[in-house]
């Protein structure tokens, strides 16, 4: 299983501590949430935070962009040093074509879906794909409550892949709790994006935090 803090919910005033605290942990990089004030109805972090955030890690960097015309925005983030990159199928046209873009410069190349969107959206392109991400709230914000309907798309998405034979990375992003976790991982889930539901804001060091979500998939 493989956690990646979403870093719109670190305290950015301490942003050097939060992240050497979180580098001590077990965890597989850093969410880094985009947003362009359009697509969702927020802004949050751009290029320099990503560099930012790549001078304190040598983590992975999971880019998730939430920007309208992914097309032209995509552009922005191909030469920084990220190793995982999605953008919305709903924001996009040239699916294919992007995810060509990113696997040229050796990054793993990801589609997300918000939770109204059906899995036949991104069908025929799931063997071009590293990952997929799956959103359990609609983007733009943290600490909103878990869309239980979405549970039924990711276990058939689990299914696709098994009778498929295909081998991309299944990531579920939003209020991801440890009972969610537990649940998801055992449908063949690899991947959670950790924010206030599993991880900030509880008052409680990550070094505890973060083994404990680590043992629910046993
Ligand atoms: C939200 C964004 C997410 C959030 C994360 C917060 O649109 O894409 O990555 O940062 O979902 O987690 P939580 O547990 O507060 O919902
Ligand atoms: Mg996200």
């Amino acid at each position: 299983m493989k956690l990646y803090p979403s870093l719109m919910c670190v305290d950015f005033a301490n942003l050097k501590e939060e992240i050497s605290l979180l580098n001590a942990t077990d965890i597989a990089g850093y969410h880094i949430d985009i947003m362009d004030g359009n697509f969702v109805p927020n802004f949050a972090l751009g290029s320099n935070d990503i560099r930012a955030v790549a001078a304190l890690s040598k983590k992975e960097l999971d880019v998730h962009l939430m920007v309208n015309n992914a097309d032209a925005a995509i552009h922005c983030f191909l030469d920084l040093p990220v190793q995982r990159l999605c953008f919305h199928q709903e924001a996009c046209i040239h699916h294919h074509r992007l995810i060509s873009l990113i696997r040229q410069r050796g990054i793993q190349a990801g589609i997300a879906i918000n939770p109204g969107t059906s899995l036949s959206a991104i069908e025929d392109l799931l063997p071009e794909l590293d990952f997929v991400l799956v959103m359990t709230v609609n983007p733009g914000f943290a600490g909103q409550q878990f869309l239980e309907f979405v549970a039924d798309k990711i276990n058939r998405l689990c299914t696709l892949r098994r009778e498929k034979g295909l081998c991309f990375d299944i990531e579920v992003d939003g209020a991801t709790a440890p009972d969610k976790i537990q649940r998801l991982a055992r449908m063949g889930v690899d991947s959670f994006v950790l924010g206030t539901a599993a991880l900030f804001g509880k008052a409680r060091p990550y070094g505890d935090i973060v083994p404990e979500l680590m043992a629910l998939e046993e």
